[in-house]
């Protein structure tokens, strides 16, 4: 009777050291789940209201178009290092293509305080 418990470990060893030094197969890695930050949008648009940019920063890809709308009574500008609205009246917008990644800073020429923030993917 005790020959089956050696048998059986027997086969037990061989079943185990087959599995684990069988033919080498593709390892299957278990990958960390995708990310599922989408993509930047290639469009964006920035409301000037009550003295501000919103929202003050934003994200787009790379060759992407920010459209600023101008809703207050008041003139302002969207001025950055390479680009410049000249006033804008209530209503009148401006749109501005950013071909190249990066961090743009801009601000209203007319008020200090005004601040905003585009950032290039
Ligand atoms: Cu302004």
């Amino acid at each position: 009777m005790k020959n089956i418990w050696v048998i059986g470990f027997l086969v037990f060893v061989v079943l185990v050291s087959g599995c684990t030094s069988g033919p080498a197969e593709p390892q299957q890695k278990a990958t960390p789940p995708k990310q599922t930050t989408p993509p930047p949008p290639a469009t964006a648009e920035v409301r000037i209201e009550n003295f501000m940019f919103y929202p003050p920063e934003v994200v787009i890809a790379r060759g992407g178009t920010v459209k600023w709308s101008n809703k207050d009574t008041d003139t302002h500008t969207v001025t950055g290092g390479d680009f410049d609205s000249g006033k804008l009246g209530q209503g009148q917008t401006f749109s501005h293509t950013f071909n190249e990644a990066g961090t743009y800073d801009y601000w209203c020429t007319i008020h200090a305080s005004m601040r905003g923030k585009i950032i290039v993917k």
